[in-house]
């Protein structure tokens, strides 16, 4: 019984790492800056019929509004209010949104940011998404409202009111980010507009949170605030199921605050995992993909049930945050189709994929002199729609990663190998690697210089199957290179080094 109460203290009951994506679908999709409109377009005519399981929105809450730079996409993690109108759109396009990803099966999770509200030098005034007037030298939020005592000044104990030395526990939980106004969220008040904050979405319908920031928040405080959210809504979610919560804390492994503890609040993002995978792909520090048989917890990562993994995501693809040089973007396409490839097939860890839009890029002794430029955007500032070319790809500089048709077509088969174990292990000692999942697909790689000849155990059914990255199954028809498996479930590969994607897939859905 005490041990109960204690775990109940710790917020063990509120264990809440369940994505709730609908059958038959598991990846989670980044779509990074879309407005709300386009994310509803997506999830009609994209991601429900392609097996999708759900979408990362941008901040959907008020920020401030910047003029210099000229409207960064980072201005979106400096909350003004909890009023809904952003870049992205209303609150009704941000309703509508839901209701429509929602009715085709593809969950929506928000991109909390609560651990701050602007930058301490944000001015005063009403440059802010839905107009509400504030002034960050007085932290005066009144459309909240927060005032001066809802803020943490008080506890920080550094000089400059910054987080001086990610050494020092308290500096990182109490002092200001990169000067962002801190919260007092061990206050009653600040936790209860938190809170409400999330429980106006999840009752309009979406299915979890990406929590901003973690390591910078108490855990007590967070178990405190989870503990007021409301189940999900019944119009789409069985009845009890609690929001799934994943949590941005970057543990590379060498800071005094670690992942492990947020794990009994939710899952955590795991920053190896993309560190690691494209370090491997890259084929630096002498590593190799045959090393990767053990992938996973094998890696010292973290437990598979508390992770969400990713080869890049919107801060480290572009130099903020952590991973730094290995990370592989669509900026490497061929590298980043493997990678994402390879994570797709994977059984470790809850998957997102990331989607970006493009910038003027222009790296100057290792640092992107443009790392803030927002996305696509019309003179006034505002977002430009998505707009869909004819061979289904993004324009108006758009990247749409999730749309090319290797990494759709392994989303694909992540869901068709759902809950099979990883099998049928081969590697060649280098860079040439092959796995199963059971009995329902099979991919290989070769990232060695030279051409791949072999013969493998597949542990697939006979017959013949559609390679689903050199092209794809269509009607009866396959686009692609054909895959014979023998009834002793053996296969013939041969992958030149320089095909345009040098790795095959099949599944059980791609047989012809
Ligand atoms: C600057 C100086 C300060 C100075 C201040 C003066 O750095 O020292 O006091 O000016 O006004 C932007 C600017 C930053 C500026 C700050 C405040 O880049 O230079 O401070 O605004 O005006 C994103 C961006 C940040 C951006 C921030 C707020 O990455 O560059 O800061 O949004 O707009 C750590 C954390 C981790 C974090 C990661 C980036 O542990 O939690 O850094 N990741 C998340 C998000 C990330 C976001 C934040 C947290 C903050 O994924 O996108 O930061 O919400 O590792
Ligand atoms: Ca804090």
């Amino acid at each position: 019984m005490k041990l109960f109460i204690l775990a109940a203290l710790l917020g063990l009951g509120l264990a809440q790492h369940n994505p709730h994506t609908k059958p038959g679908r598991s990846a989670i999709v980044h779509l990074f800056e879309w407005r709300w409109a386009d994310i509803a377009d997506e999830c009609e005519r994209f991601l429900g019929p392609n097996g999708f399981g759900g979408v990362q929105i941008s901040p959907p809450n008020e920020h401030i509004v910047l003029e210099s730079p000229w409207r960064p996409w980072w201005q979106r993690y400096q909350p003004i209010s909890y009023k809904l109108c952003s870049r992205s759109g209303t609150e009704e396009e941000l309703r509508d949104m839901i209701r429509r990803c929602n009715n085709v099966g593809v969950n929506i999770y928000v991109d909390a940011v609560i651990n701050h509200m602007c930058g301490a030098g944000g001015g005063e005034g009403t440059h802010s998404s839905c107009g509400s007037w504030f002034n960050a030298g007085n932290k005066d939020f009144p459309s909240v409202p927060f005032s001066s005592w809802d803020f943490n000044d008080n506890k920080c104990r550094t000089g400059s009111g910054e987080i001086e030395n990610y050494g020092d526990i308290y500096q990182v939980r109490d002092c200001r980010l990169v000067s962002l106004l801190d919260l007092a969220l061990e206050k009653d008040y600040v936790r209860g507009k938190v809170a409400e904050f999330m429980n106006s979405l999840i009752d309009m319908g979406v299915a979890g949170f990406r929590v901003d920031a973690c390591k910078h928040m108490w855990p007590g405080d967070l178990a405190d605030i989870y503990g007021r959210l409301h189940d999900l809504n019944t119009k789409w979610f069985s009845g009890g199921s609690k929001p799934f919560i994943f949590q941005e804390v970057i543990d590379l492994g060498h800071e005094a605050i670690s992942a492990r503890e947020y794990f009994h609040l939710g899952r955590v993002t795991e920053f190896k995992y993309g560190a690691k995978l494209g370090t491997v792909f890259r084929r630096w520090h002498g590593e190799k993909l045959s090393y990767t048989r053990n992938w996973g917890e094998g890696w010292g990562f973290m437990p598979h049930g508390d992770a969400v993994v990713f080869v890049d995501n919107h801060d480290n693809q572009r130099g903020h945050g952590a991973g730094g040089a290995s990370i592989v973007t669509f900026w490497d396409p061929r590298l980043h189709k493997m990678a994402v490839g390879y994570m797709l097939a994977h059984p470790y860890g809850v998957a997102r994929v990331m989607s970006s839009f493009r910038w003027n890029r222009h790296i100057v002794n290792g640092k992107d002199q443009n790392d803030w430029m927002g996305p696509p955007s019309h003179k006034d500032g505002s977002t430009k729609s998505v707009p869909i070319n004819p061979d289904q790809t993004c324009g108006d500089g758009w990247v749409c990663e999730h749309r090319w048709r290797q990494i759709k077509n392994m989303v694909i088969f992540r869901n068709v190998v759902d809950g099979q174990p990883h099998s049928n292990w081969w590697d060649n000692n280098s860079n040439q690697v092959a796995f199963g999942r059971g009995n329902r697909g099979f991919i290989v790689f070769n990232n060695d210089d030279w051409e791949m000849d072999v013969t493998l155990n597949t542990g697939m059914p006979g017959g013949t199957y559609c390679d689903v990255i050199s092209g794809q199954k269509e009607g009866n028809v396959c686009t692609g290179k054909q895959i014979q498996v023998g009834d002793d479930g053996r296969a013939h590969f041969n992958i030149s080094n320089t095909d345009e994607d040098p790795f095959v897939a099949i599944h059980a859905e791609s047989k012809l």
